[in-house]
C-alpha cells in the first residue's frame, strides 16, 4: 500500500512543472498563524497546499480553517472587476468609471444632505495600515464624523472595560508563553478550542503543569471539556456570578492587601457592596450552585498565580463592559496582575481585532488610541496629517447607531469596507432596510456578500495572499504579513482603493502612498506618544524579530511583553475597581410565558463570521452546510421538537428556521444558534437593538424566544 502510494506520488511529482511558495498569515482569527502557500503547476492545472510556518505565537500550528483558506482565495466567485448596478443587475465597469461614479455621488450627497451624510463602515479584518488610512480618509478626505467599524460588535466591551480599569486596552496583558506556568485559569464565555484552536497547546501545557481550569459557559463545548470545573450559568448573568466569586474571595481573605493599598482605587467600595450580597440570590439568578461558586473562588484565590480570560460570551451583552470589569475586580483583588504568570486576556476575535481598534476607525478615536475629543490629541494628529485641527470632525456614533441614522435620514451614503452588516448586525431586518434606503452604497469586498448585493457599486479587493501589511495579534504582537501573490483580474488592495478615491476627490496630496510600508511609517509617527505607540516598530524589525508587542516607543525598545509591572496606565498609576450590580441597570430580556427560552449565539469551528469566505471553501462548507439549533432533549420534547428536524424560532423581532440538534450538554432553559448563515437562517433577525450604554455593544448573547416544529410529527 505504502509503495503504491509512493509510486503514485512520485509520478505526480514528476509532472509538477513548477513549484512556488508564498508566505502569508491566515485571514481568519486573532492567532494570525503564519503560513505558506505551496503552488504546484501541472500541465493543465494548479494544485495548492497550505502549511504552517514557525513563529513565536503559534509555533507553526494551523487549524482546519487556515489549512483550507486558499480555497476561498482561488474561488471562481472572487470578484475581479468593479461592478456597477444597472437596472438591478451588476455590470463590469473600469476603475476610472467607478471612481467617477463615486466622485459624482459623494459630492452630490454631501452638497445636498450635508458633510456628515456620508458614512464609513470599516473592519478589523483589514491591516493596520488600511484601518489607519480609513480613519484618515473619513476625517481628511470626506470630512465626515460618521465612521465606525465591525469591531464595535466584537471587542468594544472588553476594550472599554480595560481602559476604565487599567487605563489602557491591550487584549492580553502578558505573552502567551506565560500561560503554561499559571496556577489557575478562568475561561469566561470563551470557546478557544473552536475559535482560536492553535492557542490550545498553551492551556494543555498549563494543565500538564498542574493548573486548575474553570470554565464559565451555558453549554459544554470543546473548551469546557479541558476544564476541571464548569460553571454552567444562565446566559447573561456573568456580572452576578463574578460578584459571587469576589464575595467568597474577600470573605475567605484571599485578597492581596499590600497590592490593593499601593496600586488600586475603589477596593473598599467594592468590598462593602459584595459583602452585602447574598450567595443564595446569586445562585438563584445564575443557576450556578453555591458549592460550585465557592469551589471556584477558593481555588482561584488560593493559587499563587492565576489568569482570567473573557470573550464574547461575557462581552456581547448589554452590560458587557461592566461584566468584564467585575472579572477584573476578581483579578485585582487577589493581586494577580502585573507580575509573572498572572494577568488578563480578552481573547481577540478577528485577525486584526487588536490593531484595528487602535488607529482611528472608531467613532471617537484618532491613531495611537488617542481621543477625538481631546484638543491636544487632535492637534498632534492634525500636525502629522498636515491639516488644521479645527477642520477635523468630532465624534460620531457606533456601528449599529449609524443604521439608525440612515433610517432618520441623517446618513444617505455609505462607504463599506470588509464587513457584511446585514447579517452581522443585531435587528437584522431593520439593518437590511437601512442599507436599501441609502442613496448610494459602495461595498469593497472579495465576494458579492449579502450586503454587497444591496450596493450600487462593488469594488474588488485583494485577499490575505496578495495584500502585504501588519496585523496585531491576540497577544498585542505586531506582525508583518508579507503577502505577495499576484492579484487576480483588476483587483486593487484596500489601501490603494482608499488612496485612489481620495485622489479623485481632490485630496490626493494626503494619500500619496505607494506601498503599505509607507503608510506604516506614517502610522508610526501618528501613534507616537499615544497609548498604542508603534513608533519603534519598523518592517525591518518585524522581519528580523518575528513581531513586537506594543507599546514600543523607540527604535531600540524591545517591545512590552508584560504590562503594568510597575504601574497602571491611569494618570495616578493606579487601577480602578468599581462595584458592579448583580442586575444590569437596563434590564435584559427575560424568558416569559410567551417567549419561554433563552437564545444565545456564537460560532462553530469550520465557519468564520457571516460565512462569506468559509462557504467558498468546499472543505469547510461540507462540515456544516446549514445552521442549527442546539437544544436539550427534555426541552425539545416539551416543544415537540424531534432531533434533526426543522424548527421555527421566534423572538419579538422576527423568526428564522433552522435544524434541531439535540444535546444533553446545554442548559435546559437555553438554545444555541451559530450566526454564520444568512437570510432565513440569519439569527440576527431575532436579536434586539438594545446596546450597552457604555460601549454600545449589542446583546448578541441573550434573547427570549419561543419554538415550534415546522412539521409537527407528534400526532402521527
Ligand atoms: N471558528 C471560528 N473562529 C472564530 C470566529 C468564527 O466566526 N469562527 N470568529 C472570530 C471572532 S471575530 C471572534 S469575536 C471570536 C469569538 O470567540 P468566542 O467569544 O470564544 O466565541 P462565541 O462562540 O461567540 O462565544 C463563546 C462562548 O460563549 C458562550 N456564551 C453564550 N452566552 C454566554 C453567557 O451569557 N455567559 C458566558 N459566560 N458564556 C456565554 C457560548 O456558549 C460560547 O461557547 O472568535 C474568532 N474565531
Ligand atoms: N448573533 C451574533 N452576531 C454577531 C456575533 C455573534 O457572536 N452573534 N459576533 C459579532 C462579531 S464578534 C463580529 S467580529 C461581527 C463580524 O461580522 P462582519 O463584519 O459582517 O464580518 P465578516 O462576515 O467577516 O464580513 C467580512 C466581509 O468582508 C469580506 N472581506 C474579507 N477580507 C477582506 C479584505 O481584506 N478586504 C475587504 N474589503 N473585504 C474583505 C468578506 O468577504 C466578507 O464579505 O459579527 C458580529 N455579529
Ligand atoms: S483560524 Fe485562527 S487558529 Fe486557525 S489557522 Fe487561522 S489564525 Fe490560526
Ligand atoms: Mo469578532
Amino acid at each position: 500500500m505504502t509503495e503504491l502510494f509512493l509510486k503514485y506520488y512520485r509520478t505526480q511529482q514528476q509532472k509538477v512543472q513548477l513549484e512556488k511558495t508564498y508566505d502569508t498569515q491566515c485571514p481568519y482569527c486573532s492567532m494570525q498563524c503564519k503560513m505558506q502557500l505551496i503552488e504546484q503547476s501541472f500541465v493543465t492545472r494548479k494544485k495548492y497546499l497550505t502549511i504552517g510556518k514557525d513563529n513565536p505565537t503559534t509555533e507553526g500550528r494551523l487549524c482546519i480553517k487556515g489549512m483550507n483558506a486558499h480555497q476561498h482565495a482561488f474561488s471562481r466567485e472572487r470578484l475581479k472587476y468593479p461592478l456597477l448596478k444597472v437596472n438591478g443587475e451588476f455590470v463590469r465597469i473600469s476603475w476610472e468609471e467607478a471612481f467617477e461614479h463615486i466622485k459624482e455621488n459623494f459630492v452630490e450627497i454631501q452638497s445636498k444632505d450635508g458633510q456628515n451624510a456620508l458614512a464609513v463602515y470599516g473592519s478589523a479584518s483589514i491591516t493596520n495600515e488600511e484601518a489607519y488610512l480609513l480613519g484618515k480618509f473619513a476625517r481628511v478626505a470626506l470630512k465626515t464624523k460618521y465612521i465606525d467599524y465591525n469591531g464595535r460588535l466584537c471587542m468594544s466591551a472588553a476594550a472599554s472595560a480595560a481602559i476604565q480599569t487599567f487605563g489602557i486596552d491591550r487584549g492580553f496583558t502578558n505573552s502567551l508563553a506565560e500561560i503554561p506556568f499559571t496556577g489557575c485559569i478562568i475561561l469566561a464565555g470563551t470557546n478557544i478550542a473552536e475559535c482560536q484552536p492553535t492557542i490550545m497547546p498553551y492551556f494543555e501545557k498549563a494543565k500538564e503543569n498542574g493548573a486548575y481550569i474553570i470554565a464559565i459557559d451555558p453549554r459544554e463545548t470543546a473548551t469546557t471539556k479541558i476544564a476541571d470545573l464548569h460553571l454552567k450559568l444562565k446566559p447573561g448573568t456573568d456580572a452576578a456570578l463574578a460578584n459571587g466569586l469576589l464575595k467568597v474571595i474577600i470573605e475567605e481573605n484571599y485578597i492581596d492587601e499590600a497590592f490593593l493599598q499601593k496600586r488600586v482605587n475603589g477596593f473598599e467600595e467594592v468590598k462593602d457592596y459584595v459583602l452585602s450580597l447574598k450567595l443564595e440570590e446569586i445562585e438563584e439568578m445564575t443557576g450556578v450552585p453555591i458549592e460550585q461558586i465557592r469551589k471556584a473562588a477558593i481555588r482561584f484565590g488560593k493559587e499563587e498565580t492565576g489568569m482570567i480570560f473573557t470573550a464574547r460570551g461575557v462581552e456581547q451583552q448589554t452590560d458587557g463592559s461592566i461584566s468584564v470589569r467585575n472579572f477584573l475586580n476578581i483579578l485585582i483583588a487577589s493581586g494577580k496582575i502585573g507580575k509573572p504568570n498572572c494577568g488578563f486576556g480578552a481573547i481577540t476575535g478577528q485577525g486584526n481585532g487588536q490593531g484595528a481598534r487602535e488607529h482611528g476607525q472608531k467613532a471617537d478615536q484618532l491613531p495611537g488610541y488617542r481621543s477625538i475629543d481631546n484638543e491636544e490629541h487632535r492637534a498632534y494628529v492634525a500636525s502629522v496629517w498636515g491639516v488644521n485641527k479645527d477642520e477635523l470632525p468630532g465624534k460620531g456614533v457606533s456601528a449599529y447607531e449609524m443604521m439608525e441614522k440612515i433610517h432618520e435620514g441623517e446618513i444617505t451614503g455609505m462607504f463599506l469596507m470588509c464587513s457584511n452588516p446585514v447579517v452581522s448586525n443585531p435587528n437584522a431586518q431593520f439593518v437590511r432596510e437601512a442599507m436599501k434606503k441609502l442613496k448610494f452604497l459602495v461595498a469593497v469586498d472579495l465576494f458579492v456578500s449579502e450586503t454587497a448585493r444591496l450596493a450600487d457599486l462593488i469594488l474588488p479587493t485583494s485577499s490575505y495572499l496578495e495584500d502585504e501589511g501588519t496585523m496585531t495579534n491576540v497577544e498585542g504582537r505586531v506582525t508583518l504579513r508579507e503577502a505577495n501573490y499576484p492579484v487576480p483580474g483588476e483587483v486593487k488592495h484596500d489601501w490603494q482603493i482608499i488612496c485612489d478615491i481620495a485622489r479623485v476627490l481632490g485630496k490626493g496630496e494626503y494619500f500619496s502612498f505607494s506601498s503599505a510600508e509607507e503608510i506604516f511609517n506614517e502610522l508610526r509617527v501618528a501613534s507616537r506618544g499615544g497609548f498604542a505607540d508603534y513608533y519603534g516598530i519598523t518592517y525591518d524589525r518585524l522581519r528580523k524579530e518575528g513581531g513586537l508587542l506594543w507599546p514600543c516607543p523607540d527604535l531600540d525598545h524591545k517591545g512590552t511583553v508584560r504590562l503594568f509591572e510597575a504601574s497602571f496606565a491611569h494618570r495616578d498609576g493606579r487601577a480602578a475597581m468599581v462595584a458592579v450590580p448583580n442586575k444590569p441597570v437596563i434590564p435584559k430580556e427575560q424568558a416569559c410565558e410567551e417567549f419561554p427560552l433563552y437564545l444565545t449565539t456564537g460560532r462553530v469551528m469550520s465557519h468564520y463570521l457571516t460565512g462569506v469566505q468559509t462557504r467558498k471553501s468546499p472543505a469547510l462548507a461540507a462540515r456544516n452546510v446549514e445552521s442549527f439549533m442546539e437544544i436539550h432533549p427534555s426541552t425539545a420534547m416539551k416543544y415537540r421538537i424531534q432531533d434533526n428536524t426543522l424548527v421555527k424560532i421566534e423572538s419579538r423581532r422576527g423568526s428564522i428556521t433552522v435544524r434541531s440538534k439535540w444535546s444533553e450538554t446545554i442548559r435546559q432553559d437555553t438554545v444555541f444558534v451559530p450566526f454564520h448563515w444568512a437570510d432565513s437562517q440569519n439569527v440576527n433577525n431575532l436579536v434586539s437593538k438594545e446596546l450597552d450604554p457604555t460601549c454600545r455593544m449589542p446583546g448578541f448573547k441573550v434573547s427570549a424566544v419561543k419554538l415550534s416544529p415546522v412539521m409537527d410529527l407528534s400526532s402521527n
